[in-house]
């Protein structure tokens, strides 16, 4: 039996409500735009975005608002009668011209922008980041803290099959030890990886770099207001790729310079074994002689 085009039509259309539908739980979850970033940087970045977007949408719809117009107007059931020229000086001038200035007003700002993001110099902070199959470590070069950032325990319990376990919010997107930065002060990040290429990414930092062996590349951020702040490797580097997630706290200085002092702090010094020994026959001798004198 063959469908007739009207019947395909609906059959096509009934499919799509049910496929939209089925969607709707998900859709749910649909945002428009980037989030806001929380550095100046990363939101001249999502400025430029829009700018580029509503100059492609305003010249969509000039562009396809001219073509529909001469579709209709022109057509040749109207008697439209095309025009003979080959070439026009005036036009070739103007199609040149005002893409031209389109480009330029582009790459004026993306140039201010892009220099800004290269920028690295006159940070406050700098930290080593290596990338590891499947951690990161960070390395404060001018405190002399160094550690690994693992993912959570919780996460790597849960993930197991069959553990039973329940995902907590941040699954996956947890670490035992996340990166810690003061707030409001420039972080410049010196990337390199320790086998595979990976990236660090932080989409509210708008930062995101490759870590590629034998190769140091560098950014930069200066988070705005104290938080914590969420990423993950972007780079596909192995069978652990979806478990090395970024974690950075953002903390006000005194808090952070009590966190690195809490890091740094020599250990309490060990009583020496000698010594120790030493205490331990007085201690056993005055106990004797009290136990004999008591008798
Ligand atoms: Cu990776």
């Amino acid at each position: 039996m063959n469908c007739s085009k009207a019947q395909g039509r609906w059959l096509f259309l009934g499919i799509a409500a049910v496929a939209l539908a089925m969607a709707g739980p998900a859709a749910a979850d649909w945002a428009l735009d980037f989030p806001a970033s929380a550095t100046e940087l990363g939101n001249k970045v999502r400025g430029l975005h829009h700018m580029a977007l509503i100059i492609c949408v305003v010249m969509g719809i000039i562009v396809f608002g001219a073509l529909g117009y001469s579709l209709v107007k022109f057509r040749k059931s109207q008697g439209a009668q095309a025009a003979k020229f080959s070439h026009s000086t005036k036009a070739e001038i103007i199609w040149t011209v005002i893409p031209v200035l389109i480009l330029v007003g582009l790459a004026i700002p993306t140039a201010r922008v892009l220099i800004e993001m290269e920028d690295t110099q006159a940070a406050d902070l700098r930290i080593k980041v290596t990338g590891y199959q499947w951690k990161w470590r960070y390395e404060y070069l001018d405190h002399g803290i160094s550690f690994f950032s693992n993912i959570d325990d919780a996460s790597n319990a849960a993930s197991i099959r069959g553990a039973g376990l329940e995902l907590h919010e941040h699954y996956l997107r947890d670490v035992d030890k996340p990166m810690v930065v003061p707030v409001g002060k420039k972080v410049k990040l010196q990337l390199t990886s320790n086998d595979v290429i990976h990236a660090w990414w932080v989409p509210e930092f708008y930062v995101k770099r490759d870590a590629v062996p034998g190769t140091i590349n560098e950014t930069w951020f200066k988070a705005e207001k104290p938080g914590s702040y969420r990423g993950q490797c972007a780079e596909l580097c192995g069978r652990g790729h979806g478990f090395m997630p970024i974690v950075v706290e953002v903390l006000a200085q005194d808090e952070f310079d009590a966190w690195v002092a809490g890091l740094t702090a020599p250990a309490e010094p060990e009583p020496e074994p000698e010594a120790e020994a030493e205490a331990a026959i007085s201690q056993a001798s005055t106990a004797a002689a009290g136990g004999a004198s008591a008798r």
